[in-house]
């Protein structure tokens, strides 16, 4: 891309001055903030040579420049404010300025805005230039000091407080930080609040900041967040260091939350929960967030990014650390299968279009477009391999290491990967290619299997295709980490795991002195981010799915199972196979399983990962033969399991007091895919039944969503609204349930009518995800012939793209696969992107990404 505004990670250059310390001061008022700014600035040494002082500003209007305490008369241009070099000391100097912002007309959401009255900060990645002059890149670290002045109750920002009076605050915090992770809130909230004491003693004031009316919703946040801190200190051996931790719930939000040094910024509806509200996946997600935004305390914040193409430094190893705490709190085998299915629906599908790009990115045009599930989700997976490479040991050790020796400092993927290797005496040049290289490896297996009279010899070849992506035709190959077991056909494990390490493009491993012909249990744990193309006949998946001891393998069974019928009744007509059905049967049923395991055992391959294999398997896909082969699928296995449902439902339905925990919310998981299963049956009759009586979220929705996948549920839908008109979060999981599991045909026009409720306030960025978000998800009404699903998310991401640039450009990535299809569906998308692409004064984060789009 030759875009005059793209940035090249092969351009960084150290700033030319370092920032000893910020002192800001804020007053507040909705539609005239003033900002004033102290910097103590000196010459950086690391950049030697006279240079001029280049401070990043956006929409500010600049009242005053002085230097030292003298005026400057300084103008600035688009994009910041230049000092030039003649005026500046050779020596330590106060550059002061003072701007005045605008609030209330901030729609963006990045920068200082308001949601519903209050006063809240974006500033991940760029958004600190919209509050003031200053360097605003992330290897600029300073201790901030901050004075709030507004006639408001609470008055919160970064670190520990300082001082109080009436309207005004003031706040230090003494650990330098990059500008993003500035922050401040001020308004009318209430605490719910609790305590930590560190291991070290240190009793740390913790609050989740709530509108007041939500504190009785906070509980599960704040238990989430004190296991977070323990949780930390246990497995990473890392102490939170100053005196108050805030967590502030926001509606009004771009993305989940952010990290914020001391003063976390949430989602309200990651934050806010109770069993009538908030469903138990909700729940899961909390906990997650949570832990996450605690976690960068350390891995993003103590130690942050260089710039902005290390992201995946911060984002890759807190969710690695995250998806690690999630399986200690509940269950790792379902933990890793969920996060298994995220990472194919999202990140394979982005590795597999014209949005495909490395973990570590070379050039972007706008920063806000990557934090993708590239960086973040195939980021921790490359941290799960070097960890299955060099160990848990060897592991704990780099990352020992890693904390000491970059503590305070903007660190890079070369100085994690070198800890590596210090600490473990491994190369890693090879496995940098993971950092480097787009795309997700293709593995093909070859079997050979040699009866010996000394036992016989079972060899396994492995040969890794590495696909073009945009702007990287040829790859090398990659470092895989192959997790094998065999089981013998009696079923018995006769090679426990072995990690077979693959760095050639073709590859055997031997394993001698068999008994018999194993069956292999290959890529255990989905232990690399590839795409395994083992072909093999249903007999064999059945067994694995009944034999294997590795759950993840275990499960992965099954879906290969179904994936391969469906495929088949699809490409060419076939029927629902018995073979699976069984199979299927005997795992739903086996109550020796895990409830949440069988849950996720009972749901089928969605669409769009239907859409996916068809497409790599050579079949153009058609959504309307997915969806309704899929449908066949699922009416099948309910005539299956016909006896059985009603006594399962009858076994899982617990009438003791609401638990949030795994066990519990596993066993409503079951239910709910019984419901499912029972409503394909009987009309809808015991799903209405189980929709009256639910008393939580998760059985409403699971009863709602029963009704509403056979067409049923109008009456309950009506009744759902009249319950939670008052409740945005929930009547948000209206909106969507109905979109996304409307019949294809009838899905656009569904979405335009729920567009014009006065309720759809699609400035929040939650309700538009909700509704545009759900019919993009639609896979089959998203992708109707009529092209009515390609118009209606295009006119509302040109609507909402001059208010809300970086929501709108996130949501385009629904038209990213738009090249599988048949040529009229593709002439049908192609003009919703141009159309898009051709708009007069269209921002560049969505501009970026149609061009991307448009471009591969
Ligand atoms: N670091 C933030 C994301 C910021 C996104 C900016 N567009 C949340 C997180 O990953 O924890
Ligand atoms: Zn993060």
């Amino acid at each position: 891309m030759t875009d005059p505004r793209t940035v090249y990670l092969s351009d960084y250059r150290p700033y030319s001055h370092l920032v000893d310390q910020v002192d800001l001061t804020f007053r507040l008022a909705p539609k005239a903030t003033r900002v004033e700014a102290r910097l103590h600035l000196r010459p950086n040494p690391a950049a030697p040579g006279r240079h001029v002082l280049r401070l990043d500003g956006e929409g500010l209007r600049l009242v005053s420049v002085r230097l030292d305490g003298a005026l400057l008369d300084l103008t600035p241009d688009a994009t910041g404010l230049t000092v030039p070099a003649d005026l500046l000391p050779e020596a330590p100097f106060v550059l002061e300025t003072l701007v005045e912002i605008d609030p209330e007309a901030n729609t963006a959401l990045e920068g200082l805005y308001m949601s519903k009255g209050m006063y809240c900060t974006q500033c991940e990645a760029e958004g600190f230039r919209k509050i003031t002059f200053y360097p605003d890149r992330p290897d600029v670290m300073a201790p901030f000091r901050v004075r709030i002045e507004a006639d408001l109750p609470v008055l919160l920002s970064n670190g520990n407080p300082v001082a109080q009076g009436a309207a005004w605050a003031e706040w230090h915090d003494p650990w330098p930080k990059p500008a993003y992770l500035f922050a401040l809130v001020a308004g009318d909230l209430v605490a719910h609040r609790d305590r930590f004491t560190t291991r070290s003693g240190r009793a740390v004031d913790l609050g989740v900041w709530v509108r007041p009316g939500d504190q009785d919703r906070c509980g599960y946040a704040m238990d989430s967040l004190i296991r977070s801190m323990k949780w930390d200190e246990d497995a990473y051996g890392r102490e939170y260091d100053l005196d108050v931790f805030n967590i502030v719930a926001v509606d009004d939000f771009n993305m989940g939350a952010m990290e914020n040094k001391g003063l976390n910024i949430f989602n309200s509806k990651l934050v806010l929960a109770s069993p009538e509200t908030a469903t138990d996946d909700d729940y899961a997600r909390i906990e997650a967030v949570i832990a996450h935004e605690y976690f960068h305390n350390w891995t993003g914040n103590r130690i942050t990014c260089r710039d902005w193409f290390q992201l995946c430094l911060k984002e890759g190893l807190t969710v690695f650390r995250d998806q690690q705490f999630s399986g200690d709190m509940r269950s790792h085998a379902v933990k890793r299968i969920e996060d298994v299915l995220m990472l194919r629906g999202r990140q394979f599908r982005e590795d597999q279009g014209p949005l495909a790009h490395p973990v570590r990115p070379d050039s972007f045009i706008e920063i806000n477009n990557f934090y993708t599930a590239t960086v973040y989700e195939k980021g921790a997976e490359v941290i799960g391999m070097l960890k299955r490479l060099v160990g848990d040991d060897g592991y704990a050790r780099a990352l020992d290491l890693y904390f000491d020796r970059h503590d305070g400092e903007a660190a890079t993927i070369e100085d994690w990967l070198k800890v590596f290797e210090e600490a473990t005496g491994r190369d890693l040049a090879q496995f940098k290619r993971w950092y480097t290289q787009a795309g997700t490896p293709r593995l093909k297996v070859h079997e050979a299997w040699n009866p010996g009279t000394e036992g016989g010899t079972y060899t396994l070849t492995f040969t890794q295709v590495n696909p073009p992506t945009p702007g990287q035709p040829k790859k090398d190959p990659r470092v895989i980490p192959i997790a094998v077991g065999l089981l013998n056909p009696n079923g018995d494990e006769v090679v426990p795991t072995t990690v077979l390490e693959m760095t050639k493009g073709t590859q055997s491993f031997r394993f001698d002195g068999l008994a018999s012909r194993p069956i292999p249990s290959i890529l255990r744990g989905f232990s690399a981010p590839v795409v395994l193309d083992h072909q093999t006949d249903a007999i064999e998946r059945a067994f694995l799915l009944a034999h294997d001891t590795d759950p993840f393998n275990k499960w992965e069974a099954g879906r290969a199972l179904a994936k391969d019928m469906l495929v088949s009744m699809v490409a060419k007509g076939t029927g629902v196979s018995k073979a699976w059905t069984e199979a299927l049967a005997q795992v739903a049923l086996d109550d020796s399983l895990d409830p949440a395991f069988r849950a996720l055992a009972l749901r089928l391959p969605g669409e769009d990962d239907l859409a996916q294999t068809l497409h790599d398997r050579g079949t153009v896909p058609d959504p309307e033969a997915i969806r309704t082969a899929r449908r066949r699928a699922g009416q099948a296995l309910a005539e299956r399991l016909a006896p059985q449902l009603p006594g399962l439902l009858a076994a899982l339905t617990d009438d003791g007091a609401f638990s949030a925990d795994a066990g519990a919310a596993g066993r409503r998981a079951l239910k709910g895919a019984a419901l499912g299963l029972i409503a394909r049956l009987d009309g809808g009759a015991v799903a209405k039944a189980a929709y009256a009586a639910a008393s939580t979220m998760t059985e409403t929705v699971a009863a709602l969503a029963a009704l509403l996948d056979i067409g049923e549920g109008a009456g309950e839908l009506a009744q759902f609204q009249a319950r939670w008109a008052a409740a945005p979060l929930v009547m948000d999981k209206w909106y969507a349930l109905q979109i996304a599991l409307a019949p294809p045909e009838h899905a656009a026009a569904l979405t335009e009518r729920l567009t014009a409720r006065p309720d759809f306030d699609w400035k929040n960025p939650n309700r538009f995800r909700s509704v545009i978000g759900a019919l993009a998800g639609n896979h089959a009404g998203f992708h109707h012939a009529s092209g009515a699903g390609y118009r209606v998310v295009a006119d509302w991401l040109l609507k909402l793209d001059p208010l809300n640039p970086q929501t709108a450009a996130r949501m385009s990535t629904a038209f990213e696969t738009w090249r599988r299809y048949d040529p009229a569906r593709q002439a049908q998308a192609r003009a919703a992107l141009d159309r898009i692409a051709d708009t007069p004064g269209l921002s560049r984060d969505l501009s970026e990404m149609a061009g991307r789009m448009l471009g591969a």
